[in-house]
């Protein structure tokens, strides 16, 4: 996959991308990425991307000429197809599965702003779509940029090995992850969960699989409504709930009080509506 960062901060977005994972795919001809300088396509001798804005207020905007020149150089290197997308917090969230899309095509052009906002012309004329990392106010598109690459480019073919398999096509897809362990056996007083060392895949399995859907359920319910639960996974939730309304101890996880909205109350149950086991 070929992809394009137009940006006024190309070092920026170079030196992330020398390490890691996708540092190594890039070296390996997996992925290549190239950058176009938004300041090159400057004409004045004060080389100026930005102006004031029309009508008032704080801040600079950036100005259509320049940003529109470097997107129609950096698209031109790009394979038929390759859409080109503005990172803003205006955008459609950015999500695995907006990763499993853009991982499928033969290239991509990341315009990555600066400033309070990009002349509206410039994203009409120069933009295909608008993706958000998520809300809250970055200082640039750069960041954006580099997550949506390093969530893209970690599914190309051949990227990842062995850790590959684990996540993305494993039973636990669309679930938070289940809690990792390694040497020593047990750490500051705190053991390792003795199924891990029972050599008994299957319970490993199942432990695991409940430990995501139970983690799954207390701290991001919204993932369960939005993705639904396979038939196995749901007959783990339902031994978690019967257990945890039976015992009425406070197991890991248990409790609302990671609760992301900072609800202390129970959050509504997923399978209320639109969720479906199977
Ligand atoms: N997820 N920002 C972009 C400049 C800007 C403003 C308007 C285009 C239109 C962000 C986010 C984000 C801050 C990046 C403003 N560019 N981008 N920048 N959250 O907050 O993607």
């Amino acid at each position: 996959m070929q992809i394009e960062v137009v940006t006024l901060f190309p070092e920026m977005v170079r030196g992330a991308l020398a390490h890691g994972v996708v540092g190594r795919a890039i070296e390996r001809g997996l992925a290549r990425v190239g950058t176009e300088d938004v300041r090159a396509h400057t004409s004045d001798p004060h080389r100026t991307v930005d102006d004031r804005p029309y009508g008032g207020g704080p801040g600079m905007v950036l100005k259509p000429e320049p940003l529109l020149a470097a997107i129609r150089a950096a698209h031109a290197r790009l394979p038929a197809g390759s859409p080109r997308i503005c990172l803003s917090a205006q955008g459609e969230v950015f999500d695995q599965a907006s990763a499993h899309e853009l991982a499928g095509l033969p290239g991509l052009l990341l315009v990555a702003g600066r400033y309070e906002g990009i002349d509206e012309r410039a994203i009409e004329l120069g933009m295909d779509r608008e993706l958000s990392i998520g809300d809250y106010v970055l200082s640039g598109g750069e960041i954006p940029a580099l997550a949506v690459i390093d969530a893209v480019v970690r599914l190309l073919p051949g990227v990842l090995g062995d850790e590959r398999s684990s996540i993305e096509e494993s039973f636990a897809e669309g679930l938070l992850d289940w809690p990792h362990y390694t040497r020593p056996e047990v750490f500051e007083g705190r053991a390792v969960p003795q199924v891990l060392l029972s050599g008994n895949h299957a319970a490993v399995r199942r432990w695991r699989l409940g430990q995501s859907v139970a983690r799954t359920w207390s701290r991001r319910p919204d993932l369960l409504a939005l993705h639904g639960l396979a038939a196995e996974a749901s007959g783990l939730l339902n031994e978690y709930l019967a257990a945890r309304a039976g015992g009425g101890r406070k197991v890991e996880g248990e409790s609302h009080e990671q609760d992301r909205s900072g609800n202390r109350e129970e959050p509504h149950d997923p399978r209320g509506s639109g969720f479906q086991a199977g």
